[in-house]
């Protein structure tokens, strides 16, 4: 669906992250890394820890705060600067909530009914599963445009409820007569570490809910503790290294961690196979475990100072709450005239 009259204010991102348990690399280089890259470009950017998506799920109630900060935490170690950037919680910001009941009443059940990550999270029994839980992709329609974000950086599992926001902002502006109002937001996802995959299966992304510990990186995991899991990380047995891009076709856990490396390093899979090619997995393991030490430990290291006086981790979260409630606060009161609430 595309835009009549197209969007023509100012370009800014936004993106958040679920306080549902520990960081992990792919989490990082599928969304933290790029949030940093992009504050260095000189993006506007709006951070959040989306803990209004977090409730969708059964979780631990008194965890929450404590999950809440540890996410602003890895934020702030990863280079987000609070003063550049606006690092905040979701649920600080009430206009979240309030822009996602006008969108559940903008979206249509059959644009929800195809969304793959509803299937996967909610198993066989999706009956048993909350409401909210189903509409999660339109809180993340309500949570970039309230701020009429225009780019969203994710991973690659996020593609689909982006092409909802899209549809979301399109059927909004028609519908109420106002074109041009939101824009439709475009993904940022290409790159290397768009989609990291499990240590113990290839073809499953690298998730914080894996009930397999060793089936990722944790960011607060310890240096003996990456070098262990990417040694036992899976391979196969069809020999050593590829010598080629295309020989990794039908080796997904090696093309995975050749991704995870490429990634990294800030560098390409030619080049990764350009020097390991052929070699045994005894040379490549050992390196890509000093490379991923060598990225993560510094913010390790800056994560739990940050944790150790989490004061300054609520200074910043409270002046981003400021900054996100002035932005969203008149988009949403010109929502509220344009789809005819009463005014006081
Ligand atoms: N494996 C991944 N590779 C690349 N990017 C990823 N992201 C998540 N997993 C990978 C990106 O990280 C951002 C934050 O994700 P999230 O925590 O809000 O939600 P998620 O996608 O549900 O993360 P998990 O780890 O997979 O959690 P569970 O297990 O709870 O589902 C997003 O930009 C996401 O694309």
């Amino acid at each position: 669906m595309s835009e009549q009259t197209p969007y023509s204010g100012p370009q800014r991102i936004l993106s958040g992250i679920q306080p549902t348990g520990n960081l992990h690399l792919g989490n990082y280089l599928g969304a933290l890394k790029k949030f940093v890259d992009l504050q260095s470009a000189g993006w506007e950017g709006l951070y959040c820890v989306v803990d209004l998506h977090a409730i969708t799920m059964p979780y631990d109630v008194p965890a929450l705060k404590d999950q809440t900060r540890q996410i602003a935490a890895a934020m702030m170690a990863c280079g987000l600067d609070p003063d550049e950037s606006t690092i905040f919680v979701q649920s600080s910001v009430r206009a979240h909530t309030e822009l996602a009941w006008i969108f559940n009443c903008v979206a249509r059940m059959g644009w929800l009914e195809k969304m793959t990550q509803f299937k996967d999270k909610s198993g066989k029994d999706a009956e048993r599963s909350s409401v909210g839980l189903f509409a999660y992709p339109v809180l993340q329609a309500a949570d970039i445009l309230v701020y009429k974000a225009t780019h969203v950086p994710v991973g690659e599992d996020q593609k689909q409820h982006l092409e909802l926001s899209r549809q979301v902002a399109a059927r909004f502006n028609q519908q109420f007569g106002v074109p041009g109002f939101f824009p439709e937001p475009q993904p940022l996802i290409e790159g290397p570490g768009a989609r990291i995959m499990s240590l113990k299966d290839g073809t499953k992304k690298m998730s914080k809910s894996d009930p397999a510990e060793t089936s990722r990186i944790n960011l607060i995991d310890d240096e003996a503790t990456i070098a262990k899991k990417i040694k036992k990380a899976k391979t196969d047995t069809l020999g050593d290294m590829p010598e080629t891009v295309e020989a990794m076709e039908g080796r997904p856990e090696v093309a995975n961690l050749v991704g995870i490396y490429a990634a990294l390093a800030g560098t390409s899979n030619e080049a990764v196979i350009e020097e390991f090619g052929g070699k045994g997995f005894g040379t490549f393991k050992p390196a890509l475990a000093d490379l991923a030490v060598a990225h993560l430990s510094p913010i390790t290291t800056e994560m739990r100072r940050l944790l150790d006086d989490p004061a300054e981790i609520d200074r910043a979260l409270a002046k981003g709450a400021e900054k996100a409630n002035a932005v969203a606060e008149p988009i949403i009161e010109d929502v509220r005239k344009a789809v005819g609430f009463w005014q006081v």
